[in-house]
Formats: structure tokens, sequence, C-alpha cells
């Protein structure tokens, strides 16, 4: 199955292979089912959840009266998507401990055979200027929370931008799909599996403040942009890693002088991100360590986080 382009993509001519020949698409649950049946279910329940946030977004759109635990001050939103994928995962009895970056603690819910760790809103400071913003998860099997990154059994996010496209990765491959379609409209369809990041990188992002950068985080953003690559910074994680899984390069929420840990949280941010990275034949670091290998202490750790092409996080790694 290895490169398979859906039916529905455009040809070079132009003309949609829709067009040419109606061949029935293949959904995620199908797709996700072939590797593994109970993972199948799973994010199609998860995926399943996409419509009813669609159409929450114009509704709630005020910040709530909360803050989480890193006292960021919540949207409702927020809080509505969490207890809206916590109570899918309870109700899909698949999943044994869910922690998300609104909880900060592990919930137990149930006895099934995964523990999905989860953000349910990234980027939610982007929901009053309508940019892009998603969920990020990570599925572990038979694992307690909190847990390495390495011991990922799968992993994936959901884009609500101009269409909403999920992304799931296993080691073997990362694949994507896009909602909608004449057929099924709630359902999501395969793009293209055993996505690889290209080769050469064309694009760097860096997440904070450059005065509060460190040396060698500078000198790397200034020996891209000699190379010309384009910034592109959106503020989002999963926005601009997306941008990164299909156009190749560099992008960080890095270390800073101030903020030696970095903002992105490990379990709900950093790892899996780093395991789709991989899976796409890309990489992950914190600058000391690929993020995978960091230990678990804690369910609210942060790490500095660099990822993308392999190359370039090895010319980064030279630097230290
Ligand atoms: P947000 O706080 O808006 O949810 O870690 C969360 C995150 O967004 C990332 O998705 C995003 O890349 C980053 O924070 C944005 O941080 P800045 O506002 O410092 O750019």
């Amino acid at each position: 199955m290895e490169g398979r382009k859906n039916s529905r993509t455009t040809s070079r001519d132009g003309t949609s292979s829709t067009e040419k020949r109606r061949a029935p698409s293949v959904s995620l649950a199908q797709h996700a089912g072939g590797f593994d049946p109970d993972l199948g279910r799973l994010l199609e329940r998860v995926a399943g959840l996409a419509p009813r946030i669609r159409k929450e977004l114009p509704i709630r759109r005020d910040p709530a009266t909360t803050r989480n635990v890193y006292g960021e001050q919540q949207l409702e939103l927020d809080v509505w998507m969490n207890d809206l994928f916590v109570d899918a995962l309870r109700d899909s009895k698949l999943v044994a401990q869910v922690a998300s970056e609104e909880m900060g603690h592990v919930k137990e819910v149930g006895r099934g055979r995964f523990s999905v760790v989860l953000d349910p809103l990234d980027g939610s400071s982007n929901v009053k200027s309508n940019n892009i913003f998603g969920t990020i998860f990570g599925i572990f099997d038979r694992k307690a929370l909190p847990a390495r990154g390495t011991d990922l059994f799968a992993a994936g996010y959901l884009i609500y931008g101009p269409a909403t496209t999920f992304v799931y990765a296993t080691r073997t491959g990362v694949h994507e799909f896009v909602q909608g379609g004449d057929v099924h409209p709630d359902e999501f369809a395969l793009i293209e599996e055993g996505i690889r990041l290209p080769p050469k990188g064309k694009l760097y992002g860096i997440g904070g403040h450059r005065d509060k950068w460190t040396p060698e985080v500078k000198a790397f953003a200034g020996e891209l942009e000699r190379e010309l690559m384009n910034l592109r910074y959106g503020g989002s994680f999963v926005g601009d890693f997306n941008q990164i899984l299909h156009y190749g390069g560099f992008f960080a929420y890095p270390a800073q002088v101030d903020k030696p840990a970095g903002k992105y949280r490990l379990h709900f941010e950093s790892n899996p991100i780093a395991f789709i990275a991989e899976a796409a034949g890309g990489a992950g670091t914190t600058g000391t360590e690929r993020i995978l290998d960091v230990a678990a202490t804690g369910i609210d750790q942060t790490v500095p986080t660099y990822v993308g092409n392999r190359d370039l996080i090895e010319r980064f790694l030279s630097r230290f």
C-alpha cells in the first residue's frame, strides 16, 4: 500500500481523477484497521468528533473562567473539546487512561488496551484570529502514563483548517486523510499514504523571542536564512509541523535563556509530533537528546523542541 494516493487527487493535466474513474476511496477506519483493528476503531472515534467540533467553532469563542496547570487562560473551546475527547475515548471501551494538556493529571477511564495523551486544542490563540489550530494525540498500547515517547504505538493530529485533515502515524508510516466528499461527507478519505519529508527542506520556523534564543539557535537561524529557506511561523505547533511534513524543513520552539525547558509539553505535543517526524524519515531532538528518549518524570514536563528533516537536525546538533 506504500505511496498510494487517493483516487480523488488532481492530476498534472488539471483534471480530477474522479472525473476519469470513480475508484472507491480508502477510509481512515479501513486504512488504520488494516494495521490494527482496534486502532482503526479508535481513530474512527477520534476523527468522528470533527463535524461536532467544526459546528461549535463559531459559538465557543470566549475565554473560560479557568486556567490550565501551566497557568494559561483556557478558552471555552479548550474545556469543551477536552471533555468531548475524554468522553469519546471512555465510550470507545478501548482506552484505560487519558491525560491531556487541559487536565494536568492522568484519568482512569476504563480497562481497554490503549492509553491516550492529547492536546485537544493546539494553537488556541489562533481561534480568535481564525488561523490554523488542531488536536494532537499519542496512543500507547498497554503502557501506564506517563510513558516514554519511544513506546508510542501510534500518534496523529487533526487540523481544523480550510479543510479538515487527519494525519496518523505508526512506526511504519505516516498517512493523511481529508474529510468530505460527495458520497460520505463526514468520512475521512485517504489523500496520501507513506508520506516522507521532502529531501530538501524549504521552510523554517522558530517560536519564542529572538533576543531570548540561545546562541546555538540564533546562529542556526542565521544559517537557514542565508540559505534562503522561507520563514513560516503560524503560532500553532500542529499547523507549523504540518507544513514541514509537506515541504520539508526545520521547526522549533527552542530553549530560551530565560526558559531553558522550552514551552512545548513533552507528552501532549513534542512526543507525538517527534514520533510522526521520525516515521516520515525526519528527526526530533531537545538539543541534548532524542525527544522520544526523554525519561517520563511527570505529566506536565516541557522540553525544548526541534523537529524536521534529519540532515537539518544533525546540522543543528553539531553546533552544541
Ligand atoms: P497555544 O498556546 O496557542 O495553544 O504550546 C501551545 C502553543 O499554542 C503551540 O501550538 C504554538 O506553537 C505555541 O504555543 C505558540 O506560542 P507563541 O504564542 O509563543 O508563539
